[in-house]
């Protein structure tokens, strides 16, 4: 179904961005830190009365690059690593004020002095050639999920490839794989089925498997883990498990939420996850709303975090069962299905939904 599909590709992009932009006051250097949850509510309280003054918040350098990409494919039709950096750099060098990564500045710097020849060598060269594992990769890759809808290998190496422009090292160009696949499953998903989460992760983490295996022959910097997203997905798996939902703590300290991928790609997809069904001090009947707040509450890397759960979100929970994510218009619209009296039952059960 076309129309369908093309409001979830609009879903994707829009959740990507309203993740990043109500994410943004929240991101925090200190790792160590949730945020405080007296300015969390007070921040939440005025978002739901539309208290904040418009432009409500500034999109960062999450939203500025995801732009760049879908631009990319746009003008290219194809994936143009040079059209790319140069995109990335030429956006970068316009607004360098949109809170990048600490050391990213410098591959713009290299890709622009060479004039783009070699569009992946500056992202090698990155701390003394192990390249970067900041999810920068990741928090931009949204678009390749939709450029490649039709085919999961090409969304692989698509995926890959864009990473690599700035992120050389494994666990950067693995994380934006991840988190292009979870986009991908979400599209993929029956509109009319209740997602199955536990399945959702597994299938990710079987990709994750094959994919890491592929790394063995690549250079493996000191003290960082082997395989390290099936092990930290395994967890996730684990969690999710968990009833009633564990502390925010708790999920920090065994997932993560720092500006690394793999401390932050894995939290987004737990996020999500998490989020399809209602969770406490969280009150919204948008599982959007929903998986935005949880990220934001879990502090660390926020604009990142929430817009990775918002992208796959905002393609997924539309679309469960009813396209709707208001209750009354879902209990008026189950009411319908069922046939029968249907003016009346319908009637009967919005009076009580409303
Ligand atoms: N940088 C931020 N937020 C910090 C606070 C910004 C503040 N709000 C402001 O406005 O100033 N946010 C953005 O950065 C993240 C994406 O970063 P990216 O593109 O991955 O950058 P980089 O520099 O490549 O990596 C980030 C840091 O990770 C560490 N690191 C990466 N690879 C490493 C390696 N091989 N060895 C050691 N450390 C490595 C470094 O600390 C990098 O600086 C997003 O959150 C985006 O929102
Ligand atoms: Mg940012
Ligand atoms: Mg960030
Ligand atoms: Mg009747």
């Amino acid at each position: 179904d076309k129309a369908l599909l093309a409001s979830k590709f609009k879903g994707c992009m829009v959740g990507s961005l309203v993740g990043d932009c109500l994410g943004e006051p929240f991101e925090h250097d200190d790792w160590d830190e949730l945020p405080n949850e007296a300015q969390l509510d007070d921040y939440i309280q005025q978002l739901i009365q539309s208290k904040v003054k418009v432009p409500y918040k500034p999109y960062t350098d999450d939203t500025a690059m995801t732009r760049c990409i879908a631009n990319s494919f746009i003008s290219k039709q194809a994936f143009d690593a040079k059209d790319m950096a140069r995109r990335f750099t030429k956006e970068f060098f316009a607004e360098p004020r949109r809170g990048y990564g600490g050391s990213v500045p410098a591959v713009f710097g290299a890709l622009r002095k060479s004039d783009f020849e070699q569009p992946f060598l500056p992202a090698r060269e990155q701390f003394n050639g192990t390249g970067s594992y900041g999810n920068g990769g990741a928090m931009r890759v949204a678009p390749v999920a939709l450029f490649c809808y039709n085919s999961t290998e090409a969304l692989i190496d698509t995926a890959r490839q864009s990473a690599r422009i700035t992120h050389a090292h494994r666990e950067g160009y693995n994380g934006a794989i991840l988190q292009c696949l979870a986009v991908h499953q979400a599209l993929q998903a029956d509109p009319a089925q209740p997602l199955d989460g536990a399945r959702f992760i597994s299938r990710l983490r079987e990709h994750m498997e094959r994919l890491e295996k592929c790394d063995e022959d690549e250079i493996v910097d000191a003290g960082r883990l082997e395989a390290p997203f099936q092990k930290v997905l395994t967890v996730a798996e684990e969690l999710l498990r968990r009833s009633p939902p564990p502390a925010r703590g708790s999920v920090v300290d065994l997932l993560g939420h720092d500006v690394t991928a793999l401390s932050s790609v894995p939290t987004a997809i737990y996020c999500f996850l998490r989020a399809l069904q209602p969770l406490p001090g969280i009150q919204t009947e948008s599982g959007l709303v929903r998986a935005i707040q949880y990220a934001i509450s879990l502090g660390g890397d926020t604009d990142t975090i929430a817009s990775m759960a918002g992208a796959i979100a905002d393609v997924c929970v539309l679309c469960i069962v009813f396209q709707t994510e208001s209750g009354l218009v879902r209990a008026v619209q189950y009411a319908i299905s069922l046939g029968g009296d249907t003016d009346t039952i319908a009637s009967m059960a919005g009076a009580i939904a409303g």
